[in-house]
């Protein structure tokens, strides 16, 4: 079905990719029949020669029908996307894997709890442009801005959130597939808008256990402290 959405690698992806299809169809649909009428109608009541133009006051039924049809679309897209919000949005997993990123022109800043697995304690390990997460892990992200609105996007991800400053602003999610993926900005913030490209790289448990061990970040067992 996703022929041009990038890859999938979150748990809830999925749902967030139902919904999208589904709005994509009915707007496309509604789009193609809109079309199709005006064309028929261009055709219908083209100009010809001794044919008078008619007034008409409307169409009630008609009028009644087309209100009512799509606010019933409408509610029924709000009811399914309720519950994918607040699974995404509501309700945030209990993790261990916590990491601060914090937008500023132009460029993103992960900060990593150190090995004590506390963030913002003197031995937390910072980087920049580059998350590292494990798969099948809920991962929290702690999320600011230092400067200007930002927004912090990972597609394959399906999480986008706006970072901005005076707040922190959580959000989670779950990757199921090691790579290497894009962290763009998605919010117009300055001339060096187009350069804040963070990667976010998705390590298998082992894999991951070795990055942190090696930049002594989070707690491993056995290594480090
Ligand atoms: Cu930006």
């Amino acid at each position: 079905m996703s022929q041009w959405l990038p890859e999938d690698i979150s748990t809830y992806g999925p749902d967030v990719d139902r919904l999208f299809y589904l709005i994509y169809y009915i707007t496309g649909f509604a789009c193609i029949g809109v079309l199709l009428c005006m064309l028929y109608f261009l055709v219908k009541y083209r100009h010809r020669e001794g044919r008078r133009a008619i007034y008409s006051h409307g169409n009630n039924t008609l009028e009644i029908i087309w209100t009512i049809v799509p606010a019933l679309v409408f509610v029924m897209l709000g009811f399914m996307s309720r519950s994918v919000w607040a699974h995404i949005r509501q309700t945030l997993p209990e993790t261990d894997i916590r990491v601060r990123v914090t937008g500023k022109q132009f460029n993103w800043v992960m900060q990593y709890p150190g090995l004590d697995g506390v963030l913002g304690t003197a031995d937390d390990v910072k980087a920049e442009n580059s998350l590292h997460v494990p798969t099948g892990k809920p991962v929290r992200v702690i999320l600011s801005s230092e400067d200007v609105i930002h927004s912090f996007f990972l597609p394959n991800a399906r999480l986008k959130q706006d970072a901005v400053p005076g707040r922190d602003i959580e959000v989670w999610f779950e990757a199921t597939k090691p790579g290497k993926y894009d962290i763009p900005c998605a919010e117009l913030c300055g001339f060096g808008h187009g350069n804040m490209l963070g990667y976010l790289t998705v390590h298998d448990p082992a894999s991951f256990k070795a990055w942190a061990a090696e930049k002594k970040a989070f707690p491993v067992e056995g290594g480090g402290a």
